[in-house]
């Protein structure tokens, strides 16, 4: 392995508190900190994702990419691969981001054949081992992308094409043997082409239970292999489909229940997915949360202007405050963690920029914390809500709550209780109180 330096002239990120002047320093991030009886560290375990930080050089429709990536220099696929694994290495070291998380074609290169890619990814997957023992840093979920390849612009377990759906089979195949061997604690799958652009050529019921198939299996063989990690599902409403089949944390969970894969999966909701569903970010975890399916997070935040998936880094408290109420509430993400599922702005091209941002985005939410941590302690905001439902403490609400009134009952309950008083919902004065709260 190389010791080429890769990000030179930037040190370990460190602590430095809020007033530091140093925009190479951590202000709220303070990994060692205690909150609500665990560190900093072990409530977020931020991960980097490699296919933003090390392989998007800000290309987009409209021209080439802006970043000169070092070690993206050689003609040579795999050598630009090995230097990208050392070069990921040094920027969560340097960084001090415990976990990573990766699609099988952004460490390594598509070969001519199938057997070529699985060779080009064990290949790196030794190395990144070696790297993980090295430093310590853990891989907190994998995926294989299929999505990219034209074989899969119908659609990868859901194409009408029975050749294609094969092939994403041997890729989630090699995709999860490498996660498993790396340790992951998550294999996740994001339906990137899994959807539709016109209905009537398409048999979605069909695509569907395709889709339910081909889960189950990939679930089996990854249980069969020895993989005791969660699986996930990461909804997103449309991009690059109009019709993205895994829409929202609701559809999902409706999907998952229906072809049995419940016990097995959870959710790994996206901020900016979310909003992408005209749903909030805090929306979808607490969908998730109170089905006891919260898994992970793909942290970032979208341009409130237009709503696309712009995958900007995480830098609006307000939405991350309202998250962490959740996550808190919820006791935390077990084998989750955050990812920064983000990308530099097309024109932020210094090499810190990458280390600002992903200062920026666990500052966001190591602040977005401390608050919500406050105000779950201090308790108004959650009091309110609880008073708010006090009325079915009566022992007609909790007859009604388990099951032993009748709907005649209920209903004439209406005219002994006569018209009911109007009940405020507050929301200026909670938001007031969260906002004097940062
Ligand atoms: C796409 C997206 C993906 C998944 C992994 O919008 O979020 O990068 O996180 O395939
Ligand atoms: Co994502």
């Amino acid at each position: 392995m190389s010791n080429t330096e890769y990000f030179p002239g930037i040190e370990k990120i460190i602590y430095e508190g809020a007033s530091t002047e140093n925009h190479l320093a951590f202000r709220y991030y303070d990994e060692n900190f205690v909150v609500a009886g665990k560190t900093m560290k072990e409530h977020f375990r931020f991960a980097m994702a490699y296919w933003h930080s090390m392989c998007n050089a800000g290309s987009d429709p409209f021209g080439p990419g802006t970043r000169k990536f070092t070690w993206d220099v050689s003609a040579d696929p795999m050598k630009n691969a090995k230097a990208k694994l050392d070069a990921a290495f040094e920027f969560m070291g340097k960084m001090g981001i415990p976990y990573y998380c990766f699609h099988d074609r952004d460490m390594a290169p598509e070969g001519e054949s199938i057997a070529e890619s699985e060779a080009n990814l064990k290949e790196l997957v030794e190395l990144a081992g070696e790297k993980q023992q090295e430093t310590g840093i853990q891989l907190l979920w994998g995926t294989a992308n299929l999505f990219s390849h034209p074989r899969y612009m119908n659609g990868a377990a859901t194409n009408p094409d029975f050749q294609v759906v094969t092939h994403a089979a041997a890729q989630v195949k090699t995709a999860l043997e490498a996660t498993h061997k790396l340790g992951g604690q998550n294999y996740v799958f994001w339906g990137g082409r899994e959807g539709y652009g016109f209905l009537l050529n398409t048999d979605m019921k069909k695509e569907l239970d395709h889709m339910g198939r081909f889960l189950q299996m990939a679930r089996d063989y990854g249980r069969e292999i020895g993989f005791e990690g969660t699986f996930l599902i990461e909804p997103k409403p449309m991009e690059p489909m109009l019709h993205q089949y895994d829409f929202d944390a609701a559809a999902v969970l409706g999907f998952l229940h229906k072809y049995g894969l419940e016990n097995d999966f959870k959710l790994n909701i996206e901020a900016n997915h979310a909003t992408l569903a005209n749903h909030s970010f805090a929306h979808e975890l607490r969908v998730c949360a109170d089905a006891g399916m919260l898994g992970s997070i793909d942290a970032n935040h979208g341009e409130s202007l237009n709503g696309w998936d712009t995958d900007n880094f995480p830098t609006n408290l307000y939405e991350a405050i309202e998250a962490m109420i959740v996550v808190l509430e919820s006791g935390g993400l077990e084998k989750g963690g955050f990812n920064f599922d983000a990308k530099l702005r097309r024109n932020s091209t210094d090499p810190e920029d990458l280390f600002i941002a992903h200062i920026a985005g666990m500052d966001t939410f190591a602040r977005a914390l401390m608050i919500a941590e406050k105000l779950l302690t201090e308790k108004r905001i959650m009091d309110f809500r609880e008073n708010r439902y006090s009325s079915f403490k009566s022992n007609e609400g909790q007859a009604f709550e388990s099951g032993s009134l009748c709907f005649d009952e209920l209903a004439n309950l209406a005219s002994e209780y006569g018209e009911p008083e109007l009940q405020s919902g507050k929301q200026e004065l909670i938001e007031s109180i969260i906002n004097s709260s940062i």
